[in-house]
Protein backbone atom coordinates (compact mmCIF):
# COMPACT_ATOMS: atom_id res chain seq x y z
CA UNK A 1 0.00 0.00 0.00
CA UNK A 2 1.29 3.23 -0.78
CA UNK A 3 -1.25 6.39 -0.40
CA UNK A 4 -0.57 9.84 -1.04
CA UNK A 5 -2.27 12.69 -1.00
CA UNK A 6 -2.31 15.73 -2.97
CA UNK A 7 -3.64 18.86 -0.34
CA UNK A 8 -3.12 22.22 1.28
CA UNK A 9 -3.61 23.17 4.51
CA UNK A 10 -6.17 25.81 4.70
CA UNK A 11 -8.84 23.55 2.25
CA UNK A 12 -12.54 21.82 4.51
CA UNK A 13 -12.20 19.31 1.80
CA UNK A 14 -8.53 18.19 2.38
CA UNK A 15 -9.20 18.15 5.93
CA UNK A 16 -12.03 15.71 5.83
CA UNK A 17 -9.62 13.37 4.23
CA UNK A 18 -6.68 14.15 6.37
CA UNK A 19 -8.96 12.99 9.46
CA UNK A 20 -10.26 10.76 7.91
CA UNK A 21 -7.21 8.83 6.88
CA UNK A 22 -6.01 9.28 10.87
CA UNK A 23 -9.17 7.51 11.99
CA UNK A 24 -8.66 5.19 9.55
CA UNK A 25 -5.13 4.66 11.17
CA UNK A 26 -4.09 4.68 7.52
CA UNK A 27 -0.46 6.25 6.76
CA UNK A 28 0.02 8.35 3.80
CA UNK A 29 2.38 10.64 1.82
CA UNK A 30 1.51 14.49 1.79
CA UNK A 31 2.24 16.08 -1.03
CA UNK A 32 1.27 19.80 -0.39
CA UNK A 33 0.35 21.96 -3.37
CA UNK A 34 0.51 25.69 -3.62
CA UNK A 35 -2.71 27.07 -3.92
CA UNK A 36 -1.69 29.64 -6.56
CA UNK A 37 0.05 26.78 -8.54
CA UNK A 38 -2.21 23.40 -9.34
CA UNK A 39 0.29 22.53 -12.38
CA UNK A 40 1.17 19.52 -10.52
CA UNK A 41 -2.50 18.97 -9.70
CA UNK A 42 -3.49 19.33 -13.33
CA UNK A 43 -0.39 17.18 -14.60
CA UNK A 44 -1.48 14.20 -12.28
CA UNK A 45 -5.34 14.16 -11.89
CA UNK A 46 -6.75 15.78 -15.03
CA UNK A 47 -8.49 18.68 -13.18
CA UNK A 48 -7.28 21.32 -10.83
CA UNK A 49 -9.26 21.08 -7.61
CA UNK A 50 -7.79 18.92 -4.01
CA UNK A 51 -7.58 16.72 -2.77
CA UNK A 52 -6.86 14.26 -4.84
CA UNK A 53 -6.17 10.79 -3.68
CA UNK A 54 -3.09 8.17 -5.50
CA UNK A 55 -3.40 4.91 -4.39
CA UNK A 56 -0.28 3.19 -6.66
CA UNK A 57 -1.37 3.78 -9.92
CA UNK A 58 -5.53 5.00 -9.16
CA UNK A 59 -6.04 8.78 -9.05
CA UNK A 60 -8.74 9.55 -7.34
CA UNK A 61 -10.01 13.85 -7.23
CA UNK A 62 -13.02 14.65 -4.72
CA UNK A 63 -12.91 13.88 -1.55
CA UNK A 64 -16.29 12.22 -1.36
CA UNK A 65 -15.06 9.74 -3.92
CA UNK A 66 -11.67 9.57 -1.82
CA UNK A 67 -13.46 8.72 1.25
CA UNK A 68 -15.92 6.38 -0.55
CA UNK A 69 -13.16 4.58 -1.83
CA UNK A 70 -10.78 4.26 1.22
CA UNK A 71 -13.74 2.54 2.94
CA UNK A 72 -14.21 -0.11 -0.38
CA UNK A 73 -10.58 -0.84 -0.57
CA UNK A 74 -9.56 -0.78 3.19
CA UNK A 75 -12.39 -1.08 5.32
CA UNK A 76 -14.61 0.56 7.62
CA UNK A 77 -11.49 0.88 10.30
CA UNK A 78 -13.77 3.07 12.77
CA UNK A 79 -14.78 5.35 10.47
CA UNK A 80 -18.24 4.52 10.00
CA UNK A 81 -20.68 2.94 12.74
CA UNK A 82 -22.28 -0.25 12.91
CA UNK A 83 -25.53 -0.25 11.51
CA UNK A 84 -26.30 -0.27 8.10
CA UNK A 85 -29.28 3.13 8.72
CA UNK A 86 -26.68 4.82 10.48
CA UNK A 87 -23.75 4.14 7.44
CA UNK A 88 -26.37 5.47 5.21
CA UNK A 89 -27.04 9.07 7.71
CA UNK A 90 -23.74 9.28 7.58
CA UNK A 91 -22.85 9.67 4.56
CA UNK A 92 -26.19 11.93 4.54
CA UNK A 93 -24.40 13.91 6.80
CA UNK A 94 -21.60 14.10 5.10
CA UNK A 95 -22.75 15.82 1.96
CA UNK A 96 -24.83 18.01 4.39
CA UNK A 97 -21.14 19.28 5.45
CA UNK A 98 -20.26 19.76 2.11
CA UNK A 99 -23.39 20.94 0.51
CA UNK A 100 -25.16 23.09 3.25
CA UNK A 101 -21.58 24.41 5.12
CA UNK A 102 -18.72 24.33 2.74
CA UNK A 103 -20.95 26.93 0.80
CA UNK A 104 -22.68 29.31 3.49
CA UNK A 105 -19.23 29.39 5.12
CA UNK A 106 -16.86 29.66 2.13
CA UNK A 107 -19.44 33.15 1.28
CA UNK A 108 -18.74 34.44 5.13
CA UNK A 109 -15.10 33.89 5.20
CA UNK A 110 -14.64 35.66 1.80
CA UNK A 111 -17.26 38.01 2.59
CA UNK A 112 -18.52 37.15 -1.26
CA UNK A 113 -22.05 35.58 -2.47
CA UNK A 114 -21.51 32.39 -4.85
CA UNK A 115 -21.14 33.73 -7.76
CA UNK A 116 -18.29 35.86 -6.48
CA UNK A 117 -19.99 39.27 -6.20
CA UNK A 118 -19.53 41.16 -2.74
CA UNK A 119 -22.31 40.43 -0.01
CA UNK A 120 -24.18 43.68 0.66
CA UNK A 121 -24.64 43.78 4.46
CA UNK A 122 -28.03 42.86 4.55
CA UNK A 123 -26.89 39.73 2.78
CA UNK A 124 -24.16 38.88 5.17
CA UNK A 125 -26.72 39.36 7.96
CA UNK A 126 -29.27 36.71 6.46
CA UNK A 127 -25.79 34.44 6.44
CA UNK A 128 -25.21 34.87 9.51
CA UNK A 129 -28.59 33.87 10.91
CA UNK A 130 -28.28 30.54 8.48
CA UNK A 131 -24.85 29.54 10.77
CA UNK A 132 -26.64 30.38 14.05
CA UNK A 133 -29.25 28.09 12.91
CA UNK A 134 -27.15 25.36 12.03
CA UNK A 135 -25.53 25.76 15.44
CA UNK A 136 -28.38 25.51 16.79
CA UNK A 137 -29.48 21.95 15.18
CA UNK A 138 -25.97 20.99 16.01
CA UNK A 139 -26.19 22.18 19.57
CA UNK A 140 -29.25 19.96 19.64
CA UNK A 141 -27.46 16.90 18.33
CA UNK A 142 -24.67 17.24 20.63
CA UNK A 143 -26.71 17.73 23.71
CA UNK A 144 -27.61 14.21 23.52
CA UNK A 145 -24.58 12.32 22.24
CA UNK A 146 -21.23 12.35 22.57
CA UNK A 147 -20.34 11.72 18.78
CA UNK A 148 -23.24 12.07 16.15
CA UNK A 149 -23.00 8.19 16.22
CA UNK A 150 -21.69 6.46 19.22
CA UNK A 151 -19.21 7.34 21.45
CA UNK A 152 -16.32 7.87 19.17
CA UNK A 153 -15.98 10.19 15.99
CA UNK A 154 -16.87 9.06 12.68
CA UNK A 155 -17.35 10.06 9.30
CA UNK A 156 -19.86 12.52 10.24
CA UNK A 157 -18.20 14.31 12.74
CA UNK A 158 -15.11 14.59 10.74
CA UNK A 159 -16.76 15.84 7.70
CA UNK A 160 -18.86 18.67 9.89
CA UNK A 161 -15.59 19.36 12.12
CA UNK A 162 -13.53 20.07 9.05
CA UNK A 163 -15.65 23.08 7.79
CA UNK A 164 -16.35 24.46 11.01
CA UNK A 165 -12.94 24.52 11.67
CA UNK A 166 -12.42 26.73 9.09
CA UNK A 167 -14.13 29.81 10.53
CA UNK A 168 -11.97 29.01 14.07
CA UNK A 169 -8.47 28.58 11.91
CA UNK A 170 -9.70 31.68 9.02
CA UNK A 171 -11.42 34.18 10.75
CA UNK A 172 -10.33 33.57 14.49
CA UNK A 173 -14.31 32.66 15.37
CA UNK A 174 -14.79 30.74 18.50
CA UNK A 175 -18.29 28.67 18.69
CA UNK A 176 -20.26 30.78 21.54
CA UNK A 177 -20.62 30.29 24.97
CA UNK A 178 -24.72 29.53 24.03
CA UNK A 179 -24.06 26.46 22.54
CA UNK A 180 -21.99 24.57 25.06
CA UNK A 181 -22.64 21.09 23.84
CA UNK A 182 -21.22 22.15 20.25
CA UNK A 183 -18.36 23.72 21.93
CA UNK A 184 -17.50 20.27 23.56
CA UNK A 185 -17.87 18.45 20.74
CA UNK A 186 -15.59 20.41 19.01
CA UNK A 187 -12.85 20.58 21.61
CA UNK A 188 -12.88 16.25 21.54
CA UNK A 189 -12.50 17.07 17.37
CA UNK A 190 -9.88 19.66 18.29
CA UNK A 191 -7.97 16.79 20.08
CA UNK A 192 -8.46 14.26 17.31
CA UNK A 193 -7.35 16.95 15.22
CA UNK A 194 -4.12 17.71 17.18
CA UNK A 195 -2.92 13.50 17.61
N1 LIG B 1 -16.04 18.60 -4.51
C1 LIG B 1 -14.62 18.74 -4.26
C2 LIG B 1 -14.32 20.19 -3.92
C3 LIG B 1 -12.84 20.42 -3.71
C4 LIG B 1 -12.51 21.91 -3.70
O1 LIG B 1 -13.34 22.78 -3.98
N2 LIG B 1 -11.24 22.19 -3.38
C5 LIG B 1 -10.79 23.57 -3.37
C6 LIG B 1 -9.84 23.81 -2.20
S1 LIG B 1 -10.73 23.75 -0.66
C7 LIG B 1 -9.99 23.84 -4.62
O2 LIG B 1 -9.12 23.07 -4.98
N3 LIG B 1 -10.30 24.97 -5.28
C8 LIG B 1 -9.56 25.41 -6.43
C9 LIG B 1 -10.38 26.10 -7.45
O3 LIG B 1 -11.58 26.32 -7.21
O4 LIG B 1 -9.82 26.41 -8.49
C10 LIG B 1 -14.20 17.80 -3.13
O5 LIG B 1 -15.07 17.36 -2.34
O6 LIG B 1 -13.02 17.44 -3.06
Amino acid sequence: MALRLLHFDACPYCEKVRLSLRRMGLDYESTVIDPEDRSAVERISGQRLVPVLIDDDRVIPDSSRILRYLVARYGERGLLPAGTAEQALSWIVEDYADEVLGPLLHSLLRDRTPEGEPLAPRDRKELEKQLEAQYRNLEQLFAGRTCVFGAEPGLADVAVFAFLSRLARQDSREISAGFPHLRAWYARMEALAAR
